[in-house]
């Protein structure tokens, strides 16, 4: 593609132009708020009474760049990404035919027009209407059951990541299903850990990258892991151990706005910057766990990198001992997921960043904040 300049159309190159057009992507660096943060010993930064510079301010504010400006109406999306944090589906309890707990979700795929970024509508595939889907929750060695009926344009499906049969996959020629059509899907929820779901239907870039995904978190049950019973209970949602914790669901994901097959847009959870303009409050007191899901099409890896903190990984949140110990840095290709754990107990409060380690996703959305809080002993 050339643009009017005779030069390749890149990204990039949108990206500057539509900061020129109008200022839906003008941007302004708005990291004031964690710079403010740096006090004390060992700060880098010129300050004045214990701020940043109004020089220091206003030369971030020209050289621009890093942050959306302007609100994304939620309510118009009908979700909101703060929300989608902790927002756990975990279905109707009923007791199947062979007396074990089973757990009924509906699901519905519903094409709707969304807002990723201020002024930016994405014409989504989504299920429930959200992107990404319900964060479908239950334990290990239930039943599960889910109603999926397509109220599309398209044929799509539902695959789950786990252990089931062929005719419980979600895939061409086992599941596809017909816009108005309904397929109920039924399996024993294992093995334990931070799974996804998503659209199979072909083409199977397409019916991804338009937002049908979601996360699909099978908990421990701690009965079956005597050998690491607390570990279990502490991931069982409902429990005293559980209830600890600071959990929270991240669906790394991107838009493709013009359709080159590049996105222009990255994010967690779906709208650009959310995290980095509203930080996800943290208490210091508690631990934090994030089940981590990449789903991003067209881009083959995506990251997540933990400012001033380290954390313990569990790859695919299958093992109840981390896979990894003590880094900052996780890699995850598109389908991968996994659970990270750290705490703050021992940092002072503060704003603390975590974002994709590769630059040009957290300069087009991918950049988020801790707002960690709570008394210094
Ligand atoms: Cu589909």
């Amino acid at each position: 593609m050339r643009s009017l300049f005779g030069q390749p159309v890149t990204r990039r190159l949108l990206l500057a132009g539509g900061a020129l057009l109008g200022g839906v992507h003008a941007a302004r660096l708005a990291l004031g708020g964690a710079a403010a943060q740096t006090h004390g010993p060992g700060h880098a930064m010129p300050i004045t009474d214990g701020q940043p510079s109004a020089a220091l301010s206003a030369a971030h504010a020209s050289h621009g760049g890093m942050m959306t400006v302007g609100e994304v109406d939620t309510a118009r999306n009908g979700f909101d990404p703060h929300t989608l944090l902790t927002d756990w589906d975990t279905g109707e309890v009923i007791r199947d035919d062979q007396g074990r707990p089973c757990r009924e979700f509906v699901v519905e795929a519903i094409d709707k027009e969304v807002e990723i970024a201020p002024g930016i509508f994405f014409p989504a595939w989504t299920y429930n209407g959200r992107i990404p889907g319900p964060t479908i929750r239950a334990v290990e060695g239930e039943r599960v059951r889910i109603t999926f009926r397509n109220r599309g344009s398209h044929p799509h499906s539902m695959h789950f990541h786990g252990i089931h049969s062929a005719r419980m996959d979600g895939v061409p020629g086992a599941g596809d299903v017909l816009p108005g059509g309904q397929f109920v899907y039924e399996f024993d929820a294992r093995p334990f850990g931070c799974h996804l779901y998503h659209c199979h239907t072909v083409p199977l870039k397409r019916h991804i990258h338009k937002g049908l995904y979601g996360a699909f978190i099978v908990d421990p049950d701690p009965a079956r892991h005597p050998e690491h019973e607390a570990v279990a209970r502490s991931r069982l949602l409902g429990t005293p151990e559980n209830r600890e914790w600071q959990e929270f669901v991240m669906v790394m994901n991107a838009f493709d706005t013009n359709f080159d097959e590049e996105n222009e847009v990255y994010a967690v959870n779906t709208v650009a910057h959310a995290y980095s303009k509203r930080p996800i409050v943290i208490d210091r007191g508690r631990p934090v766990r994030i089940y981590l899901v990449n789903v991003t099409e067209f881009d083959p890896i995506n990251s997540l990198h933990l400012h001033g903190n380290f954390f313990d990984y569990y790859d695919s949140g299958t093992t109840l001992t981390p896979t990894l110990r003590t880094v900052d840095i996780i890699t995850q290709c598109q389908g991968q997921r996994g659970i990270l754990e750290f705490t703050y107990q021992d940092h002072e409060p503060g704003h603390y960043m975590f974002h994709a380690h590769q630059s040009e996703f957290v300069e087009l959305g991918w950049m988020s904040l801790f707002d960690v809080r709570g008394e210094v002993a």
